[in-house]
């Protein structure tokens, strides 16, 4: 038997209302919509390291600057995306003990390694690329707080797209050194870059109930298929080899056929195995244990704020 909030609710959903922190939700929505948003809040977070690493390291004043400014809009993306998720009734300590214990996962993209500088600007190029085409669509979600987010991280991340890109394109235009460089970030960053929208539809547990309540407006598959089109050209002017010496047009279906991904190897990373899991973990726990100071200053500042008030 379904109430009058649950028609109403999904009368909301129906007419693109958007649902709001005060509204009555399903329990299992909110479930679902904390599991998301802390998870997509984690890996901006997580994503800062593998990008980090390379700081000290960056060939000119210019490109450290971009680099710099990128890294800190990620932790900013990562505290709207923690404070929309607060909204639902969840605190900022036990999003991090989640991540911290692996009770939450963060993008299986974040757990492999940044060997060469090439690897910045492919990430910048396909990784925040892969993540606007998935953001977008999001800036649709049924949930007010993690749509609007969406919608100003969406014009950050362009940016960020767009000097990765232009990143590879220095180094593919450059000597035959840095255009083997740009060949093999791109060939290392290719595959992991598709696994980012997740399993197969037919495999990706969360979907269906997503779609239904418009948390998701595309599947995983179709937005994994939007940036394989949307790749093809990139790599055509950039002058480098496709990594998927099977990737064709197909006329009928009006998209390219692309080869399977080694899910074994999906599987494996999210759940913890990839190649710099721990690592990743492990630096986010000392990083955090280190800002505990901080954390505790700035509480015991507010009580004497508090105090003074009530006086
Ligand atoms: N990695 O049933 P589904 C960025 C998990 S932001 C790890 O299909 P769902 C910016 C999934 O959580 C990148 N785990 O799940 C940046 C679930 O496990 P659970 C992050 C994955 O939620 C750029 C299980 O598999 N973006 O990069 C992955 O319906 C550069 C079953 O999967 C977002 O988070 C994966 N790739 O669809 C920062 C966008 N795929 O929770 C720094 C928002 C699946 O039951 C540098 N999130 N899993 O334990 C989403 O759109 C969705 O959550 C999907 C997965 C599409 C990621």
């Amino acid at each position: 038997m379904t109430t009058s909030q649950e028609q109403n609710f999904m009368r909301k959903i129906s007419a693109e209302e958007k649902i709001e922190p005060k509204d009555w939700m399903p329990d299992a929505y909110r479930k679902n919509l904390i599991r998301q948003i802390s998870q997509h809040a984690h890996s901006e977070v997580i994503g800062m390291q593998p990008e980090g690493n390379w700081l000290t390291r960056a060939p000119s004043l210019r490109r450290k600057a971009i680099l710099l400014s990128k890294i800190q809009d990620e932790a900013g993306h990562g505290l709207y995306l923690y404070s929309a998720c607060e909204t639902l009734g969840i605190s900022r300590s036990e999003m991090i003990e989640q991540l911290q214990s692996g009770a939450a996962k963060y993008s299986s993209i974040f757990n492999y390694p940044t060997l060469t500088w090439a690897d910045v600007g492919a990430i910048g190029w396909l990784v925040d690329g892969a993540a606007i085409v998935n953001q977008v669509s999001l800036q649709r979600t049924s949930y007010g707080p993690y749509s609007r987010g969406m919608i100003r991280i969406c014009k950050e991340e362009s940016f960020h797209q767009r000097q990765g890109y232009e990143a590879m394109l220095a180094l593919a235009k450059g000597s035959e050194g840095q255009k083997a460089m740009a060949q093999d970030a791109l060939d290392r960053f290719y595959w992991p870059a598709l696994m980012m929208f997740g399993p197969h539809d037919s495999e990706s547990a969360h979907s269906q109930k997503s779609m239904e309540w418009k948390i998701k407006r595309e599947t995983n598959d179709d937005l994994r298929q939007k940036f394989v089109d949307q790749t093809v050209k990139q790599i055509e002017v950039l002058g480098l080899e496709h990594p998927d010496k099977n990737i064709t047009w197909n006329d009928e279906r009006g998209h390219y056929d692309s080869s399977d991904l080694n899910w074994d190897e999906f599987w494996s990373v999210i759940n913890g195995n990839g190649h710099c899991n721990r690592q990743r973990i492990e630096h986010h726990v000392a990083a955090h244990d280190e800002g505990e100071w901080v954390r505790d200053a700035i509480t015991a500042y507010n009580e004497k704020k508090r105090a003074k008030k009530a006086q």
